[in-house]
């Protein structure tokens, strides 16, 4: 992405601001979103056959064939060629400016919510699953343009300052943990954007989005981004490929 010095020290300022920045535009052409979105597509399109660690229902049900609220974790290890997309290139060029130079890739997954449906995704701060990181981001991408009533991002601005708050937890219908932050709902801001555009947050931001009431699918990548040493990113990345070797069968 190439953003002027002047829109880049906004989006800077914006950032470390709020907690959370909108983008319009990564700069990216429709063509090569499109050809994410396929490759994004082919793996939701073989849901039934990626390990429960790696797609699973946010929905809660347990019919793999058919899930309410599909969400699939790793994608970029699950289909490398998503690394080498220019979205995936954009997305590193935002979080460089925003983390510096030495930002890289930590995690990605994809979430398809479909239309119709009243779920929300919980109110939550990434650091609530990462909590010993220090310095970490995440990049929302959609793949249409999203308004607030087709499950937008929503933020509390400013939120990401106190730091990490205690979450609580609840299991879902199958069985899985998760947690979940309540939020005083006059400190909401949603985030509408639209298609080629992203949002970025920081790790302690207090986040959800909405339900999707609109008529499509509104599908989105999220990647995350961190700091560290060259020798730091080379065990991540050791540990992530056995991770996904150890479960990925596919
Ligand atoms: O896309 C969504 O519904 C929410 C994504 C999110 O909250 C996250 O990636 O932490």
């Amino acid at each position: 992405m190439t953003l002027d010095g002047i829109e880049s020290r906004a989006v800077q300022e914006r950032f470390s601001e709020d907690g959370y920045v909108v983008v319009p535009s990564l700069g990216v052409a429709q063509s090569e979103i499109a050809a994410a979105r396929a490759l994004l597509d082919e793996l939701f399109d073989r849901f039934a056959s990626i390990p429960p660690q790696f797609a699973h229902d946010l929905g809660g049900s347990a019919n793999r064939s058919n899930p309410i609220l599909p969400e699939i974790n790793a994608v970029s290890t699950l289909a490398p060629a998503l690394r080498r997309t220019a979205l995936f290139r954009a997305a590193l060029g935002l979080a460089r400016q925003l983390l510096g130079p030495g930002a890289y890739p930590l995690y990605d997954h994809a979430i398809y919510k479909p239309p119709g449906l009243a779920g929300t995704t919980s109110w939550h701060q990434d650091s609530g699953y990462d909590p010993d990181r220090a310095e970490r981001l995440a990049v929302w991408m959609p793949f249409q343009d999203t308004a607030v009533a087709d499950g937008a991002m929503r933020y509390v601005p400013g939120s990401h300052r106190a730091g990490r708050r205690p979450h609580l937890t609840r299991t879902t219908a199958d069985g899985k943990t998760v947690q979940y932050l309540e939020v005083d709902e006059r400190e909401v801001s949603e985030a509408p954007c639209p298609l080629g555009g992203a949002t970025a947050h920081d790790l302690h931001m207090v986040h959800g989005a909405g339900p999707n009431l609109g008529e499509n699918v509104r599908r989105a990548w999220i990647i995350d981004f961190t700091v560290g040493s060259l020798a730091a990113r080379t065990v991540e990345a050791a540990k992530e490929k056995v991770r996904v070797r150890r479960y990925a069968v596919i």
